[in-house]
């Protein structure tokens, strides 16, 4: 059996952070690299560290050598409502990232995570529990990109062989680290505002629905998809997940029930009408059929760990 040794790109983002650790305590901390644009800033924790610009195919070959990398977690990305702002650079980093990445799978026979989102659905999906085939009509320059990532990465199986495997994350809440320029990440930043007592803006309307997971099951579902067998692998373009569905209205009454004088307002902005543009929840059964996967947390559970962590 050959030793794994892994490097995670975007290691610094949401989800990044919090699988380094997560994958460093399975595998040994000198076999998990993380890589970013930027250094981190609890440097004391992050070795082995490199400094990756994901447009940087050069720098990513030398990575890949200098440790022997055996398995990518490709994190990089820009979010939905930050790609809104400067699409081609969205464009840029998603795609021509990916790019790289699959580029370098494919010549050092690595295996890969690619995360895609619950944003490659569109205005046409249905509503509720989106199917895990349907036409893919995206509204964003984020979930266009992640579609057409998806799709090279069937491709890249298909043709070359390329153990890729990928999820449709749900917004992702989590106490350990922030989010940054997604449409989902009130849901994170609600909390830090209700632990201090302080009232939250919100830039959805209060019955704006979408489909959220917590970190805990986000994480074990990646390390999930990628230990099972290749067989039991029956989706290459990306799996639907979910765990939760609730609306901003539902997540601050819950959060009430801990912080009765919590308050909330509601000033929607462009984020409203990406959020309208997708599912409002997901059918994952496919997830659960192939490789058993069930999430732990609902909307009550949730909100009681992300409060016991962040009270201080
Ligand atoms: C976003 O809001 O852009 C992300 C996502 C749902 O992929 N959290």
């Amino acid at each position: 059996m050959r030793k794994e040794r892994i490097l995670i790109v975007g290691a610094n983002g949401q989800i990044g952070s919090v699988l380094t650790v997560a994958l460093r305590n399975i595998y040994g901390q000198e076999n998990v690299v993380a890589s970013d644009i930027r250094i981190p800033q609890e440097i004391s924790n992050s070795d082995p560290f490199e400094l990756l610009d994901i447009l940087d195919a050069q720098q990513l070959v030398r990575i890949i050598r200098k440790y022997q990398i055996t398995q990518i977690y490709h994190l990089a990305a820009i979010l939905s409502a930050k790609g809104e702002l400067d699409p081609r650079h969205a464009w840029d980093i998603n795609i021509n990232g990916l790019f790289n990445v699959l580029e370098a799978s494919r010549e050092y026979k690595l295996k890969l995570f690619f995360p895609s989102t619950i944003a490659v659905f569109g205005g046409d999906t249905p509503k509720h529990n989106a199917p895990q085939n349907t036409p893919l009509h995206p509204e964003t320059v984020y979930g266009i990109s992640k579609a057409a990532g998806e799709n090279w990465c069937q491709y890249y199986h298909q043709k070359f062989g390329v153990d890729v495997r990928s999820l449709r994350y749900p917004g992702i809440i989590g106490y350990e680290s922030m989010p940054g320029g997604g449409t989902t990440d009130y849901a994170v930043e609600i909390f830090h505002y209700a632990v201090k007592n302080e009232p939250y803006t919100c830039f959805l309307k209060a019955d704006t629905r979408l489909p959220m997971l917590y970190m805990p099951d986000a994480i074990r579902a990646t390390l999930e998809i990628m230990e099972t067998p290749a067989e039991k692998i029956t989706v290459r373009n990306s799996y639907n997940l979910a765990g939760m569905s609730f609306t901003p209205a539902e997540l601050t009454a819950e959060i009430q029930k801990h912080y009765p004088d919590f308050t909330v307002n509601y000033v929607p902005d462009f984020r409203q009408g990406i959020a309208e543009s997708w599912a409002e929840s997901i059918d994952d059964s496919l997830a659960r059929t192939d490789w058993g996967w069930k999430h732990d947390y609902d909307l009550v559970g949730m909100t009681s760990d992300m409060i016991a962590h962040l009270a201080v």
